[in-house]
């Protein structure tokens, strides 16, 4: 039966699991501390004080919004869901996945090794340090994850077994008025920086064309079903250091449309880039040419990665998704008609997740770490503009070549 844990229940609950015991030489001195980042859940680490190496990390999802308390409900369907994601990554994409020791769909917990040693990608790019690895390990993330979880790289029987598993509709909701409704509708729950001009907000909210191109991203997010999704891939769903990279927090994992992941990503990339780009320091200057650079090399590693995977398979597979190809290039052509369609729909995903960021309730500290509202301002007007500009182009742009071109002027 469901109870929540807390810092003083969770030793003995600890000490009470088979599980745990190769984790701990013993139960007597174990110091929990609360991570009180989340907004939806409970975190806490537990360590030995006496061997401070034997340490583990515990979430545990409330029937509520933690932040908001209990008058706020909501299902626990979003660790089901996340132990899901985080299994099924764990299965094709390892050296990113934490390692689960124990996990209950009935408490709705896991419990995972504690990544220490990591750090928060979003503080990282906020310090301005350079990971030489990150766009190959996150590109192989993305193609594994998403490939090996559409329709071409498994059965269609699995596909929709995945599928059935995956609802996580709660979740979804949450996305779909955040991201693609309250933002674009002047709605009670927005949260502008008072420096932001009428003008700017209004470029957005109030041209017809933006408000019906937002719809036909949230129409995609509501109905496509390609793959399963990470569904709240931010820089802040990202732990790592120079060697490895780690995607944690799945809780929004749903089957949806594979731009919509890789847009994410792309975008708080982006949220980084017009965060450095206007310090005007020399080395700003450098770091935010870099993070451009990591956009391009993360669409290349993805798209060579997920076209790599879908050939290897199509050769072994007893029924690859198009039959057998008798003209010798008819799989390669659909490869590539598929790909730019997830090129379009990364480019219209990042808009919409760039503008939540935003005209929303929930910011980003790239944003929020300057006080000076009138700088602040400068940087969310570009940021739209730039935004505005992906999501109405998105049918003619061609790569991120282009895209980083534009953003220069
Ligand atoms: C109320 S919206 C909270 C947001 O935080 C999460 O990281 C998701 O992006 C969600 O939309
Ligand atoms: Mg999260």
């Amino acid at each position: 039966m469901y109870f929540q844990l807390n810092a003083e229940n969770l030793v003995s609950f600890l000490a009470s699991l088979p599980e745990m015991q190769s984790h701990f030489s013993s139960f007597q001195n174990l110091g929990v501390t609360e991570i009180t980042d989340g907004n939806m859940n409970y975190a806490f680490v537990v360590s030995n004080l006496d061997n401070p190496e034997e340490s583990v990390f515990c979430k545990q999802s409330p029937p509520h919004i933690k932040v908001l308390g209990e008058e706020w409900p909501l299902t626990r369907q979003r660790m089901t869901a996340e132990i899901e994601a985080l299994s099924f990554q764990a299965k094709v994409s390892p050296s990113t996945a934490p390692k689960i020791y124990y996990q209950s769909e009935v408490l709705s917990i896991l419990i995972l090794e504690n990544l220490q040693g990591y750090n928060i990608f979003r503080d990282e790019l906020i310090k301005g340090h350079y990971f030489a690895n990150f766009a190959e390990h996150m590109a192989s993330y993305l193609a594994a994850t998403l490939f090996f979880s559409s329709d071409f790289g498994q059965s269609v029987a699995q596909k929709k077994a995945l599928i059935a598993k995956s609802e996580n509709s709660d979740m979804c909701m949450i996305s779909e008025d955040f991201i693609f409704t309250y933002p674009f509708e002047h709605h009670a729950m927005n949260d502008y920086n008072p420096a932001l001009s009428q003008g700017s907000i209004d470029m957005i909210q109030r041209d017809s064309e933006v408000r019906a191109q937002v719809a036909q991203m949230k129409y995609l997010f509501t109905t496509s079903k390609q793959a399963l999704l990470h569904g709240d891939l931010h820089t802040g769903s990202i732990m790592l250091n120079q060697e490895r990279t780690y995607v944690i927090d799945a809780e929004f994992a749903f089957a949806g449309p594979i731009g919509f992941d890789v847009g994410a990503l792309v975008a708080n990339l982006y949220l980084s880039y017009f965060s450095h780009v206007g310090q005007g320091t020399a080395e700003s200057e450098k770091y935010s040419e870099w993070l451009l650079q990591q956009v391009e090399a993360l669409w290349d590693g993805f798209e060579t990665k997920f076209t790599q995977y879908w050939c290897e398979y199509d050769e072994f597979a007893d029924k690859p998704f198009m039959g057998k190809d008798l003209t010798g290039d008819s799989h390669g052509k659909f490869r590539t008609l598929f790909l730019q369609e997830v090129f379009r729909d990364t480019l219209g995903f990042a808009a919409c997740k760039i503008i939540r960021r935003i005209l929303g309730i929930a910011k980003v500290a790239d944003f929020m770490q300057f006080e000076d509202e009138t700088f602040r301002a400068k940087l969310e007007t570009q940021a739209l503009t730039f935004a505005k500009m992906l999501l109405l182009n998105r049918g003619s742009i061609k790569s991120f070549i282009d895209v980083n071109k534009a953003i220069h002027h």
